[in-house]
């Protein structure tokens, strides 16, 4: 500490999402010391409901890291996901038998809040609320962020950045255009989501009909999650609760639709989809992690997963530095994170084209899409690449 307004620490986190918590978890596990800056309140962090599926990877590290216990009371483990087409049999992409391992379904705010409570009970600095952050002199010997907190301005010494703040953060626009370059696909489409109080199907089902894409999933027995392919522009008001079952029903073979039990949503959101990767993931002392780098669209249940992959290496990388000097993993960071980032580009982008009604699809593309999935119905080693793929490849040495 240097006087009220200036703090130091080893690594400031940009982001209190779970890319950022969990690195601060992580770090300190490794006796590194960090302050998280959070934009919003922690209210509206616990608010926002997002990823709900886990690779066997993601699940293994938060166990590895002590906060696995509620996810290993609360969690759905399934044998992995269901794919229904029209009116054909569904056929499960098993992870359990093609890789060993299961999948789990937990939310998203249910593994932040953990982290919130073990950054909590281990004295981790979060400050919620932190306005106008400024990251500066990121490529010299002394990095330091500013930010505004109760109408003080306050400053962050520290020795390395790390961009933790999602695709609208500040971290990845303060490096400049000429070092960055970015690849993006916009899709012509959003899901509209919802969040209800009845008892789930009790699988994660992804639907492809032709009025569009559908989603079957669950946070908990009582707790379900449902989402429908919308248009891009489309307004919650045009969707109260009884149009969007019966829009969803429309969408599933009648074996799963007639299991869908209706109630009042508790939760209902639109998210475009988009694909977008930032390279390279490091400028001078800042690192990205998580979505501040790539976004993917939902259909593959990537995004959380990469920004574990990413806090992975990148905690590896810190804790070699500051622990030996060794700065192998921070040299290699960028590379390795992207390898494992462009692998779930590439599988999301890929079930999002099979899975989703684009206006432009014609009668060609529609047997083209049919014979796609004929082939992965049929074929017990393109089923065993996907599942491979669906469980996410391992982390790399
Ligand atoms: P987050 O969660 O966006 O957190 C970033 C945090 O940074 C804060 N922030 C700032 N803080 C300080 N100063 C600033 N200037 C700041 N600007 C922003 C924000 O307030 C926020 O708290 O990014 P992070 O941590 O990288 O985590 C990424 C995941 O949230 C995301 O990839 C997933 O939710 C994506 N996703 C899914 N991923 C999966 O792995 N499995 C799924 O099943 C899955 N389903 C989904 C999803 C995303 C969805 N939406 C809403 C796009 C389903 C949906 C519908
Ligand atoms: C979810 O449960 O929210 C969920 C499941 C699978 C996905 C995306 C979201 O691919």
């Amino acid at each position: 500490m240097q006087g009220a307004q200036e703090q130091r620490t080893q690594v400031a986190i940009i982001g209190g999402g779970p890319a950022g918590l969990l690195l601060s978890h992580l770090l300190h596990l490794g006796g590194i010391d960090s302050v998280v800056l959070e934009r919003q309140s922690r209210a509206h962090v616990l608010k926002r409901i997002r990823a709900g599926v886990l690779e066997p990877g993601s699940v293994k590290l938060l166990r590895d890291a002590g906060v696995g216990q509620r996810m290993d009371r609360e969690g759905h483990v399934h044998d992995g996901s269901w794919i229904a087409w029209q009116d054909r049999e569904p056929f499960l992409i098993n992870t359990k038998a093609h890789c060993g391992k299961p999948m789990v379904s937990h939310g998203q705010t249910a593994i932040t809040e953990e982290l919130y409570r073990v950054r909590e009970r281990d004295a981790g600095l979060i400050v919620d609320e932190a306005e106008n952050v400024r990251l500066d002199d990121i490529t010299g010997g002394a990095p330091k962020v500013t930010y505004e907190k109760d109408g003080a301005t306050r400053t962050l010494a520290c020795d390395f950045i790390a961009g933790c703040d999602g695709f609208h953060g500040v971290s990845r626009r303060c490096i400049p255009a000429r070092a960055l370059r970015t690849f993006e696909r916009a899709y012509p489409f959003g899901w509209l989501g919802i969040m209800s109080e009845t008892p789930p199907v009790g699988e994660v089902i992804y639907a492809r009909h032709e009025r569009g894409f559908a989603l079957a999933s669950l946070r908990n027995p009582m707790l379900s999650r449902y989402y429908i392919q919308c248009d891009v522009g489309a307004d919650l008001m045009d969707w109260p609760d009884d149009r969007f079952w019966e829009e969803l029903k429309q969408r599933f073979p009648p074996e799963i639709a007639d299991k869908i039990v209706t109630g009042p949503s508790i939760e209902k959101s639109i998210a475009p989809l988009r694909s977008f990767v930032a390279e390279p993931m490091r400028y001078g002392r800042l690192f990205l992690a998580g979505d501040a780098a790539h976004i993917v669209p939902p259909t593959g249940a990537k995004g959380l997963n990469l920004a574990i992959s990413d806090v992975f290496y990148l905690q590896r990388a810190l804790i070699a530095h500051f622990r030996h000097g060794d700065d192998r993993y921070l040299e290699s960071y960028s590379d390795m994170a992207l390898r494992r980032v462009w692998g779930a580009v590439r599988l999301s982008w890929w079930l999002t084209k099979l899975l989703h009604v684009f206006p432009d699809d014609d009668e060609f593309e529609m047997r083209i899409k049919t014979s796609e999935f004929d082939y992965l119905h049929a074929s017990p080693n393109a089923q065993a690449a996907l599942a491979e793929q669906y469980a996410g490849l391992p982390f790399e040495e």
